[in-house]
């Protein structure tokens, strides 16, 4: 009788966590370009606005419904700057350029700013409407040194505890708190650290493929 109940409880506490466990889907803002000097979103020109990027990762392990997911700078009154929609699976990232907020301004007819991160320092807030609440997920706040021509702020990709400057395309040798790793800014893809060279080898090798 008695193994019979703890049989019984044990199954029991098994349905339990299948049915009751929280899936630990946690999304984060993973990488941002305030002061990109390039094309960044890949139209064929430049502009300050357009080229300027966010990127958001799932760290979790299950797939994240991210509609409701809304991105904002540090404004008040809060103005969206893009709201997210879709499926986001494990590991995976996803980058919203200023020519891809621009456009999400224009379809919510809110003026068409873009993300409108500042260059002298700025926040990113990333909040999620839940009902009738609006929750914060996750922000960042950069200074000056760190919004300078095509760096970016992410976070280190075996630590994301850890936020680094991607410097490779602008040094910033001696750079606090938040120091330069040398490597290629990565709208798009993970927190690889890749150099300079490392980044021209793999876009020719994907170029001969394309
Ligand atoms: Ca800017
Ligand atoms: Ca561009
Ligand atoms: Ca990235």
């Amino acid at each position: 009788m008695k193994r019979a109940l703890i049989l019984f409880i044990t199954f029991f506490s098994a349905q339990a966590v299948l049915l009751f466990g929280c899936p630990s889907a946690e999304i984060l803002i993973n990488e941002v370009m305030a002061d990109p000097a390039s094309d960044w979103d890949g139209n064929g020109e430049y502009y300050y606005r357009d080229d300027e990027w966010i990127e958001i990762i799932n760290s979790g392990d299950s797939s994240v419904d991210i509609s409701g997911y809304l991105l904002c700078d540090d404004s008040f009154p809060i103005d969206w700057r893009y709201g997210f929609s879709g499926i986001i699976g494990p590991g995976e990232v996803r980058v919203v350029y200023g020519s891809d907020s621009r456009l999400w301004e224009q379809s919510e007819g809110f003026p068409s700013y873009g993300l409108s991160l500042n260059n002298g320092g700025d926040s990113v807030f990333l909040y999620r409407v839940l009902g009738s609440d609006t929750v914060l997920v996750d922000s960042v706040v950069y200074e000056n040194y760190i919004a300078d021509d095509d760096r970016s702020l992410g976070r280190k990709c075996d630590d994301p505890s850890v936020w680094e400057l991607f410097d490779a395309y602008n040094r910033c040798e001696d750079c606090e708190p938040v120091s330069g790793n040398n490597c290629v800014p990565t709208p798009g893809d993970i927190n690889n650290c890749l150099t300079d060279t490392e980044e021209s080898s793999w876009g020719m090798v994907k170029s001969i493929f394309r």
